[in-house]
């Protein structure tokens, strides 16, 4: 039996990590074998690649180099780790995939989306997630989130100058492209209301993956 591939996908401080963890405890409960991943990254090459991408001295990239190297990244992931797995049978939850891609380097930065759409074509070849989970909050709390979660672990306090500085306008931009791929993919994604408790948000995933009932 085939397995299933599963992305979680949304802006800054929506829960997406929280939730994949929440969805690989769902399923080995159930007594799937899963596997965890994330983008950019997932398999050690794809590792090398996210650090020149997301480090802030990785490097000065234009648009489209900065695009090639996500899709390099998904490629060596898809190829190596998630086809793979999925043959095998096993449930595969990747934090981030192409959307992402879309969502930020296209909605988010102007980078055009039909070259986006070509480079996807070239490098993954039609392939793309079962379902999709895009955890949607509005932008202020989200970046509250991640602001909270980024002093908590620096141990800073006082965070309110900093969240001013915040670009907002780019994070608004995210979420509607974000919304917008949802709405042009309705079998694939599923919009979840990502500003109540995680537990609350599990739940909304939930009732997704028991009516869908790929596996
Ligand atoms: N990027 C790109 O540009 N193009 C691409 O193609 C791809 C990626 C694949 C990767 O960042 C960066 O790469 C990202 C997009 C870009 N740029 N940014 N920004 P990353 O992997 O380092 O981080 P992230 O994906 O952006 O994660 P995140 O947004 O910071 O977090 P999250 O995974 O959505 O949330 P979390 O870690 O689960 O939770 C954040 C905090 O909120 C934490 O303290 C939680 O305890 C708390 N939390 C979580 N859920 C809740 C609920 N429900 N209520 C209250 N608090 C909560």
């Amino acid at each position: 039996m085939a397995g299933l591939f599963i992305t979680l996908e949304g802006g800054e401080g929506a829960g997406k990590t929280t939730q994949c963890r929440k969805i690989k405890e769902y399923y080995e409960t159930l007594g799937h074998e899963v596997v965890l991943t994330r983008e950019p990254g997932g398999t050690p090459e794809a590792e090398k690649i996210r650090n020149l991408l997301v480090q802030r001295d990785g490097g000065n990239w234009t648009p489209m180099a900065e695009c090639l190297l996500f899709f390099a990244a998904r490629q060596m992931h898809v190829e190596t780790l998630i086809k793979p797995a999925i043959a095998y049978g096993k449930v595969v939850i990747s934090d981030r995939f192409t959307d992402s891609t879309v969502a930020y380097q296209g909605y988010g930065h102007g980078f055009d989306l039909s070259v986006i759409r070509q480079i996807e074509t070239i490098t993954l070849n039609g392939f793309c997630p079962d379902l999709t989970f895009l955890l949607d909050i509005p932008v202020e709390n989200g970046l509250r989130r991640s602001l909270d979660q980024k002093n908590k672990a620096a141990g800073l306090e006082n965070t309110e100058d900093r969240f001013e500085k915040m670009d907002k306008s780019f994070h608004e931009k995210l979420r509607q492209g974000f919304l917008t791929i949802a709405k042009e993919n309705p079998d694939r994604v599923t919009v979840i209301d990502a500003s109540q408790s995680a537990d609350d948000v599990f739940s909304q995933i939930e009732s997704a993956l028991k009516v869908t009932n790929v596996i």
